[in-house]
């Protein structure tokens, strides 16, 4: 919807009054493995998620026990980025810890 500003001469100047709607949300997931430390799966949920101690070891237990967890909701540009780093962080050790992106389920 456009509203009317003002009409100079045969000018019709308008403002866009339209609300954008709010960007796509993805869920960061992390996976279980068999290999990587857990020790390395709290610090990365601290380092790249900015979890607390407390909440990384209760989202790496989830993982271990439930295969797996989520880390956090992101716009899709941010949510890709912390897959990347993640995916970096556990190459650099030879981790095969496995980190993807998905949808969020509509709030
Ligand atoms: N299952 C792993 C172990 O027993 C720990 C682990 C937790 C690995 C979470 C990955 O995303 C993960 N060492």
């Amino acid at each position: 919807m456009a509203i009317q500003l003002a009409n100079q001469k045969d000018t019709v100047v308008e403002r866009e009054t339209t609300r954008l709607a709010p960007p796509p949300m993805y869920q960061v997931v992390l996976l279980n493995d068999d290999y990587t430390p857990m020790e390395f799966v709290v610090a990365v949920l601290q380092r790249v998620f900015n979890k607390t101690e407390l909440e990384a070891e209760r989202i790496m237990l989830k993982v271990h026990h439930e295969g797996r967890g989520i880390c956090g909701i992101f716009p899709r540009d941010i949510a890709a980025t912390r897959v990347e780093i993640v995916r970096q962080l556990a190459v650099a050790r030879e981790h095969p810890l496995q980190c993807i992106m998905e949808p969020a389920p509509e709030s």
